[in-house]
């Protein structure tokens, strides 16, 4: 080593002192994170070009069946941030972390269901517009002067992980999920459009090499292929988006969720190895928002569901949804034992949805009392698609 060169000098005199832009880009980063964003990272404001190809390719090969609103002319808006405001400078992509250990599901004898992560708490529709608009705030006081902006989540206009990929917030897992370092891909994006000239971020050089666990464990074989989810078969579309009947051939393979599926984020080595450092906000207030009873979701009246679920995402399932979840699940977990719960459901649901599917579950789980609970409410049911349900699982149980 040179006795007249130390090397950390080497690496000072490297060091170019901050531009105002970067100066200011640091100090709304720091803002962010003192807002309560976990992680930030800045974009221009450009279109995305190269993502509009990819839209047209999903949607012309059926992948994003299901999702009426994803047309081509909605996929080109979004691919164009001048769409939604008239002098967009800078894209602030910002997320909330929200995995924790919560010592998994109970053993209580109960058969329960499962919620994923993401919908256990507040809703982050609500949390992430909330402290992006604190964030906004406190940005036109830190330059001095109003700054146009615009708040965006989960909006159909514009795809929040092309955002946090240019902005190198995370990178692309094969899952298509975005793996953001220390976090894994249980981050919940959103953004913030500005006119503020900010100093752009780099995308990440990182990808998911030889790997490809989340295409072997997905439980239904939704990714069609790395990066390409082909929504129909993906339980997180079937348990939330659905208003219908789900698939017979998809119910086995739903296990026990309820609302959304983590498994391909959960398999992944990358969220594994994600700090244990939820935002409080997405934590469950009980039990009943992280693995709720099956029974209990059957059971539940509108009055119930609306004053447990309210203020989270589960919301967007309806109650008729999540208890034909809950059916289906108790048919994938349950036992004899469940029996008596799904004939009541069968007999005494409101909705004939539900009523469809407690008969699959009934035929699924099978044995003689299930055969002559079917074979009485076949006699009974007056609405055809449940009939139809009921028709299925008598041939089902023999
Ligand atoms: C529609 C939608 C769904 C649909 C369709 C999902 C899908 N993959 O498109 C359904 C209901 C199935 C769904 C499920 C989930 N979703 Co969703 N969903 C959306 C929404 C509204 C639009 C997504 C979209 O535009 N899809 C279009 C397709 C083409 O995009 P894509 O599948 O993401 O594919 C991208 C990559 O594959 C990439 N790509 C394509 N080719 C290639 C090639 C290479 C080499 C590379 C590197 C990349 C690449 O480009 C595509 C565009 O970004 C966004 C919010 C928003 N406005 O952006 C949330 C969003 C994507 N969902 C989110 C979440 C959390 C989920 C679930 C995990 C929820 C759950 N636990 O059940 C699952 C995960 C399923 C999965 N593996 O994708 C988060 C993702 C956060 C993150 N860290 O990635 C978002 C961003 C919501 C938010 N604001 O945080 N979702
Ligand atoms: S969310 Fe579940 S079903 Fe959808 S792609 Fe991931 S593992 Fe497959
Ligand atoms: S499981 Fe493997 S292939 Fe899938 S996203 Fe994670 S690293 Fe990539």
């Amino acid at each position: 080593m040179h006795a007249s060169t130390p090397p950390q000098l080497g690496a000072l005199t490297l060091l170019a002192p901050a531009t105002p832009r970067q100066h200011l880009t640091r100090r709304v980063k720091a803002l962010a994170l003192e807002h309560g964003l976990s992680v930030s990272a800045v974009t221009s404001a450009a279109a995305f070009r190269e993502l509009l190809p990819v839209l047209r390719d999903r949607i012309a090969a059926g992948h994003l069946a299901g999702m009426d609103w994803f047309t081509t002319e909605r996929a080109a808006q979004s691919c164009d941030p001048t769409t939604l405001m008239a002098n967009p400078l800078s894209i602030l992509s910002v997320g909330i972390a929200y995995w924790g250990d919560d010592g998994g599901k109970p053993d209580d004898g109960a058969p329960r269901g499962r919620i994923s992560r993401y919908a256990r708490g507040t809703d982050y529709h609500r949390l992430l517009p909330e402290r992006m608009r604190a964030l906004h705030q406190a940005i036109e006081e830190l330059v001095g002067h109003s700054v146009e902006s615009r708040v965006l989540t989960d909006h159909a206009r514009i795809v929040d992980r092309a955002v946090a990929a240019r902005a190198g917030l995370g990178w692309y897992g094969k899952n298509a999920c975005i793996i953001v370092p220390r976090h894994g891909s249980w981050v919940m994006l959103g953004e913030l459009l500005l006119e503020l000239d900010l100093e752009p971020d780099q995308p990440l050089a990182k990808n998911c090499g030889g790997c490809h666990i989340c295409l072997d464990r997905c439980p239904t074989g939704a990714i069609v292929a790395p990066y390409t989810i082909h929504v129909p078969l993906c339980i997180s579309f079937q348990t939330i988006e659905q208003r219908g009947a789900i698939p017979r051939e998809l119910r086995p393979h739903l296990g026990d969720w309820v609302f959304g599926c983590d498994v391909c984020q959960e398999v992944c080595p990358y969220t594994r190895a994600a700090a244990d450092d939820p935002d409080p906000a997405f934590l469950p207030r009980t039990i009943e928002h992280a693995y709720p009873s099956l029974h209990g979701l059957l059971e539940m009246s509108s009055q119930t569901f609306r004053a447990r679920y309210a203020g989270t995402a589960v919301l967007r399932a309806r109650r008729a949804g999540l208890a034909r979840n809950a059916a289906v699940a108790l048919g994938n977990i349950g036992t004899e034992s469940d029996v008596p719960q799904l004939t009541s459901v069968i007999f005494g649901h409101d909705e004939a949805l539900v009523r469809g599917h407690a008969a699959w579950a009934l035929g699924k789980l099978g044995g003689a009392t299930a055969r002559r609970s079917l074979a009485r409410a076949w006699k009974r049911e007056r609405a055809a698609e449940a009939r139809e349900e009921i028709a299925l699982a008598i041939e089902e149980v023999g």
